[in-house]
């Protein structure tokens, strides 16, 4: 992977890319679809248009995790600033429009901040709109897949580093991945460094099941569009209309599952291969795992970190952990 600097607009601004060629991805989605259950990365959902509707989502009254969490960074980014302390590089991975980071940075000050995601268009605009608004903000952005964050160390030098991972996404790893992705984290912000992270907490299935099938029917919009958006970077044959949104709450994993559902018997062309559906078959596309304070803190503590504050929002649906590392840990127990 080579970097390319694009317009550096400002001293205090650059955009980087380092995004993987086209035909890795469509390899990897091909392997996922050829699987005796068929599945497409969640990552696959945020083309542009899918990142529009998953910014929609969040607006919706059925969607309570993103207002749970604006309420906490809101209400309390002076405490967490306080507790992070001066002069920090913050790193942002998935960091969408970059709503989020908004609420915390006059608090926070940060030397540096990096926001890494997939998707360029957004990602350039949510940077620019971010230095227009604070000017003095020194930012680096990432077009990267954030599942890999070598690239990490080398373009932020001896700064203490503190990522921020918010929104939950999280819950959208598997929990073995889920640590191995800490694990990197730990890796990058050092003993010195910082966790902030969303999480998603356990509750009620029906408030869930609403969260996941909005009445005004934006996710099924965002899970049928990966379906577009794997027409077009693979020339596949996706006819979106004979598939349909399936999402629900299964207590015993703890997770939401939303599936793809094919309404027939049908056939579709992928990369050179021929998928056959029968009608009720499911493409799996995303996990969303519901985690208590105790069960994420457990999940962490096997990356290497110790949570060291917690908050909630009003209602409590969502909980911001900050987490930092533990020295007693050994990468290799
Ligand atoms: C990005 N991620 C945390 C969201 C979630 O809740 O799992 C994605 C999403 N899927 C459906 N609605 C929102």
């Amino acid at each position: 992977m080579e970097a390319v600097l694009a317009r550096p607009s400002a001293k205090s601004y650059q955009f980087l890319s380092f995004i993987r060629k086209r035909s890795d991805a469509v390899a990897e989605i091909s392997r996922d679809l050829n699987r005796e259950v068929k599945r497409i990365s969640p990552k696959y959902f945020y083309d542009e248009r899918g990142s529009r509707l998953f910014e929609q989502i969040t607006a919706t009254e059925d969607y309570y995790v993103t207002r749970a969490e604006n309420e906490i960074l809101v209400e309390r980014a002076q405490e967490i600033a306080d507790l992070i302390g001066e002069d920090c590089a913050l790193i942002e991975p998935g960091c969408g429009n970059c709503s989020k980071v908004q609420y915390l940075l006059s608090a926070l000050r940060p030397t540096l901040y990096m926001p890494i995601d997939i998707s360029t268009p957004p990602l350039q605009k949510a940077a620019r709109h971010l230095v227009n608004r604070f000017p003095w903000l020194n930012c680096t952005a990432i077009n990267a897949d954030f599942c890999d964050l070598s690239f990490v160390p080398t373009l932020i030098g001896e700064q203490r580093r503190v990522v921020f991972y918010p929104g939950s996404t999280i819950g959208n790893f598997e929990p073995a991945d889920a640590v191995n992705f800490l694990k990197a984290v730990r890796d990058i912000v050092g003993s010195e460094g910082g966790l902030l992270i969303g999480v998603d907490l356990e509750k009620n299935a029906a408030t869930l099941d609403r969260a996941y099938n909005d009445r005004e029917g934006i996710t099924a919009d965002f899970n049928l569009n990966v379906l577009h958006h794997l027409n077009r970077i693979a020339g596949s044959s996706f006819s979106v209309d004979s598939f349909e949104h399936l999402a629900f709450y299964d207590s015993r994993k703890n997770r939401v599952e939303m599936h793809l559902r094919s309404i027939a018997d049908q056939t579709v062309e992928f990369a050179g291969s021929t998928l056959n559906f029968s009608a009720g078959e499911t493409i799996h596309t995303e996990n969303s795992y519901k985690y208590s304070t105790e069960s994420f803190s457990a999940l962490a503590a096997e990356a290497g970190f110790i949570r060291a504050q917690t908050w909630y929002d009003s209602k409590h649906l969502f909980s911001m952990h900050y987490f930092v590392a533990d020295d007693t840990y050994n990468s290799n127990q």
